[in-house]
C-alpha cells in the first residue's frame, strides 16, 4: 500500500450494492482489498481491487477456511493508532491499516433453514474469518469503521465524506457489529443442539437473539413504552405464527393487536374445515367451521356480537371477493344497522379483488397474512427476572380418546361438539368453559377465578341455545363440582367434556346420570393461564 494510503477491506457473501460501495469508496481515494468472490465482484463493476493474497503474501487455502486469518490483515485492523510502538510494530512488518471494515457472514440461518442441507454443509457454512473481522474492527472502532449491513453503505460514505467528528456512529456500528455476530452465533448453538440434543427442545441455556426491532407506539397501556422483537432463533424451531405474517394494509399493529392477534391465528389454525375465530382481548368469543366460510364467519360473529365489535377475525381459508364483502357489509346483529367494526383480519392468503374490498372498509383495518402456526414450538413467557418455557400445548381432540363416564353414551353428533367444543376450550384463558353445537361456540366464560362463574358468563352468553349443547371445561371442578355440574343439567346441557380426576367425580357422574346427560372424561387438561 501507497504511504498515508486509505484502505478498506471488503469481503462479503451478500453482495448487494456492493458496486455503489465499491465506487464510493473509491472516489474517495481508499485502496480496496477484498477475499475473492467480492474481489471478482468489484472487477465485474469496475472498481479498482487488491486480493487479499497480495497482502498476506500468501494463497487463500483449506478450501476458504483460511483467506483473512493472517497479521497482515488482523494487525492492520487492531493496531492502536494513538500507540506509537503498535504504529513502529507494522512498519517493521509492512503492514498498513484499514480504516474501513465491510463485511458480512457465509448466509448460515438461510442455508440450514432452506430444507435438506447435509450436517457437513452446515458446518462449513460456519463463518469463522468473518466473524474474527467484524470483532476485531469493532473492537478498534474508534480508528475502525465497521459495516456488517448494506443499508448502511450510504450512511457511511456520507460520514466519510463530511469527515463528521464524535465517536456516536463508530459506536453504533460496532453495537451493531457485535450484535450481527452474536445472533450469528445463537443461530449455529441452536442449529448444533438440534443436530445433537435428540429433539430436547429445551437447550440448558440459550442467547435470543433479538434481531429485528420495530418500536411501538406503546405498551399495553399507552404510559407504557414498549417494542416488537422478531425472534429469529424460534423461527429455527417453527417459522410461521404471527411474529411472520406479513401486513398488507392498516395502521401499524399495537402490542395489544400482537398479542390478540396470535391468540385469533393460534385458535384457527387448529381447524381443518374452513372456520372463523372472532378473538377479544386474547379470548376467542366466536367460533364456527362451516363449509361456507360465509356462514362460519356470520355464526362467529353472531356468538358474541357484542365482543365481536372491535376484535379480531382470523379465517384459515383465503379471503375472496365474496368473503371480503360479507366481512365490510355485515351489520351488528347487536342492532342491525351499525356495520362490523374490527381491528384486525387475518388469513393465510386473499385473492386480489377479495384484498381490493378489505382495504376498502377502512384506512385502519389491520390486513394480516400469516403462515399456519407449526406445532411444537417452543413457547417463552416472562416473570420477573426469568422466563418460563413450555413446549406449545399440540393435543387435539384427535389425540385423545373420550372415555364415556355416564349411564348414556353421547350420539355421535354429540361427540362431535364435545370435541369442537374441547378444541376451542384450549384456548380460552382459565377458568375456561365453552359450550358448542354443531361446529359454532355458543358461549364461552373466561378468566374467572373460579369455575361456576365461568360457567354461569358462558350459559348467560349461549341462552336457549344451550339446550342439548355440548359443555367443555379446560379442567375439573373442585370443590364445587356438583353445584357446577347440577346447574349445567338444569340449564339442558346434553354433553360435559372435562378431563376428571377429581375426588369428586362420583358425584359428576351420579348428577348426569339423573338428568341424563352424557358425561366423558378426556384424561387432559388446557389450563390456559
Ligand atoms: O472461511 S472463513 O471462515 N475464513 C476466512 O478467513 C474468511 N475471511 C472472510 N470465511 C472468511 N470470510 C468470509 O468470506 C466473509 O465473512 C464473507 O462472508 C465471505 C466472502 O468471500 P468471497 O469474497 O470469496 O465471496
Amino acid at each position: 500500500a501507497q504511504a498515508g494510503a486509505k484502505q478498506a477491506l471488503i469481503s462479503l457473501s451478500d453482495k448487494t450494492d456492493l458496486a455503489n460501495l465499491g465506487n464510493g469508496l473509491e472516489s474517495l481515494g481508499f485502496s480496496i482489498i477484498s477475499t475473492g468472490g467480492t474481489a471478482s465482484s468489484l472487477e465485474a463493476a469496475g472498481v479498482n481491487v487488491t486480493k487479499v493474497e497480495h497482502i498476506t503474501n500468501f494463497p487463500e487455502m483449506l478450501d476458504g477456511r483460511v483467506k483473512t486469518l493472517h497479521p497482515s490483515i488482523h494487525g492492520g485492523i487492531l493496531a492502536r493508532r494513538d500507540q506509537e510502538h503498535h504504529l513502529k510494530a507494522l512498519n517493521e512488518h509492512g503492514i498498513g491499516t484499514f480504516d474501513v471494515v465491510v463485511v458480512n457472514l457465509y448466509p448460515f440461518y438461510d442455508k440450514v433453514t432452506s430444507g435438506t442441507i447435509s450436517f457437513e454443509d452446515g458446518i462449513e457454512n460456519i463463518d469463522i474469518g468473518g466473524p474474527t473481522l467484524i470483532r476485531a474492527a469493532a473492537k478498534n472502532h474508534k480508528d475502525v469503521l465497521v459495516v456488517v449491513d448494506h443499508h448502511d453503505y450510504p450512511s457511511l460514505l456520507k460520514y466519510l465524506q463530511e469527515k463528521q467528528a464524535g465517536p456516536q456512529f463508530r459506536r453504533m456500528l460496532a453495537w451493531k457489529a457485535f450484535q450481527h455476530v452474536a445472533s450469528y452465533d445463537s443461530a449455529v448453538s441452536e442449529w448444533l443442539w438440534k443436530q445433537s440434543s435428540g429433539g430436547d427442545i429445551f437447550p440448558p441455556s440459550f442467547t435470543v437473539p433479538l434481531s429485528m426491532k420495530s418500536t411501538l407506539r406503546y405498551g399495553e397501556n399507552p404510559h407504557q413504552k414498549a417494542a416488537f422483537y422478531g425472534d429469529r432463533s424460534l423461527s429455527l424451531v417453527n417459522a410461521g405464527g404471527i411474529a411472520t405474517s406479513f401486513q398488507h394494509h392498516g395502521k401499524e399493529m399495537s402490542y395489544n393487536n400482537y398479542l390478540d392477534a396470535d391468540a385469533a391465528w393460534n385458535c384457527v389454525s387448529e381447524f381443518e374445515n374452513p372456520t372463523c375465530v372472532v378473538v377479544k382481548h386474547t379470548n376467542p368469543c366466536g367460533v364456527a367451521s362451516r363449509q361456507d366460510v360465509l356462514e362460519a364467519y356470520r355464526l362467529a360473529v353472531r356468538a358474541d356480537p357484542v365482543s365481536a365489535f372491535g376484535g379480531i377475525v382470523a379465517f384459515n381459508t383465503t379471503v375472496d371477493e365474496d368473503l371480503a364483502k360479507e366481512i365490510r357489509e355485515f351489520r351488528s346483529p347487536t342492532d342491525g344497522e351499525t356495520r362490523m367494526f374490527y381491528e384486525i383480519v387475518v388469513a393465510p392468503g386473499y385473492t386480489e379483488k377479495g384484498l381490493e374490498v378489505l382495504k376498502g372498509k377502512s384506512k385502519t383495518l389491520r390486513i394480516l397474512e400469516a403462515k399456519r402456526s407449526g406445532k411444537n414450538m417452543l413457547s417463552l413467557r416472562q416473570v420477573s427476572g426469568g422466563w418460563l418455557a413450555q413446549e406449545s400445548d399440540d393435543l387435539t381432540p384427535e389425540d385423545i380418546t373420550f372415555t364415556t363416564g355416564s349411564e348414556r353414551a353421547p350420539t355421535d353428533s354429540e361427540l362431535s361438539d364435545a370435541k369442537f367444543a374441547w378444541l376451542c376450550v384450549k384456548h380460552v384463558k382459565s377458568n375456561a368453559i365453552v359450550i358448542a353445537k354443531d361446529n359454532c361456540m355458543l358461549g364461552m366464560g373466561s378468566g374467572q377465578p373460579n369455575r361456576v362463574d365461568s360457567l354461569r358468563i358462558a350459559f348467560r352468553k349461549a341462552g336457549e341455545a344451550a339446550k342439548g349443547a355440548a359443555l367443555a371445561s379446560d379442567a375439573f371442578f373442585p370443590f364445587a363440582w356438583k353445584d357446577a355440574v347440577e346447574e349445567a343439567c338444569e340449564n339442558g346441557i346434553g354433553t360435559i367434556a372435562q378431563p376428571g380426576g377429581s375426588m369428586r367425580d362420583k358425584d359428576a357422574v351420579d348428577c348426569c346420570n339423573k338428568y341424563g346427560v352424557s358425561l366423558l372424561f378426556t384424561g387432559v387438561r388446557h389450563f390456559r393461564h
